[in-house]
């Protein structure tokens, strides 16, 4: 990705700090039409990674001094580096030559091995990041907005063991659950995992090979397995929760209004 490129996208993101992300995006794009072809980049948004949700829940309210107590861990990203946030779509490295776990150091995951530090390296922080409830087997989603393309998608989950609340992710920490053909120049990329017989919290991890050039991308989203609704003919798991849902569900309206 190109220099200018990126400064476009700060200064975008400075003059519409107040603007939701989808208006922001849509700027973007119309912005780069006859520009660099790959203006912005992309993450995954559903389930959030952690500084994609702390846009999600705060973009248009980032000063707001209740977020140190109903969402800490984006209260921390936001006074840490704002940055980390207008740029979600930004977390990657480039020419890593697929040796991911010799080139990003244990506990360093979620930063991409702090890339572009200091901007991301919070998202190490362990700590009570709010996580999205999921089923067990659910639909993830990453968004693309520069059309790269994907070599593949390769998609862990921390042990059972883990807890993201205490410890900084490492490789040992994560398992392989699957990684998918490679998918065209396109918006977004989907695909289902199937985390069955897990429940609780867990951080998915996500690997974007993107194809335009080697730029892979590092990106943790904090979920809590079993709790949501089970899609149709899967039992759900009620006893799963772990005290997140309430949280979650106070964020129900923000969410709406934003995407709106
Ligand atoms: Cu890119």
């Amino acid at each position: 990705m190109s220099i200018r490129a990126h400064k476009r996208s700060l200064t975008l993101a400075a003059t519409a700090a107040l603007v939701a992300p989808f208006v922001l995006a849509a700027a973007v794009t119309a912005d780069t039409v006859t520009a660099a072809p790959a203006a912005a980049h992309g993450s995954v948004t559903d389930p959030p990674t952690r500084n994609y949700g702390c846009l999600e829940r705060w973009g248009s309210d980032h000063q707001n001094p209740e977020m140190a107590e109903l969402d800490p861990m984006c209260w921390g990203a936001w006074q840490h580096d704002p940055n980390a946030m207008w740029n979600w779509n930004g977390l990657y490295r480039e020419n890593v030559g697929g040796n991911h776990e010799a080139v990003i150091p244990n506990g360093q995951l979620c930063s991409g091995g702090r890339t572009q530090s200091p901007r991301y390296d919070y998202m190490d922080t362990p700590g009570p990041w709010i996580a999205k409830d999921v089923p067990q087997r659910f639909h993830l989603t990453l968004t693309d907005q520069a059309r790269h393309g994907a070599d593949y998608l390769r998609i862990y989950v921390s042990e059972p063991g883990f807890d993201p609340t205490t410890e900084a992710l490492g490789w040992d920490d994560v398992d392989l659950v699957k990684e998918t053909d490679p998918y065209p120049s396109q918006g977004t990329y989907e695909t289902d995992v199937d985390l069955s017989g897990r429940s609780g919290r867990a951080v998915l991890y996500t690997i974007w090979q993107a194809s335009h050039l080697d730029q892979p991308y590092y990106l943790c989203s904090d979920i809590n397995i079993g709790v949501a609704a089970a899609e149709p003919g899967a039992a759900a798991e009620p006893g799963a929760a772990n005290g997140a849902v309430g949280t979650t569900a106070t964020f129900t309206g923000r969410l709406v209004q934003l995407a709106s």
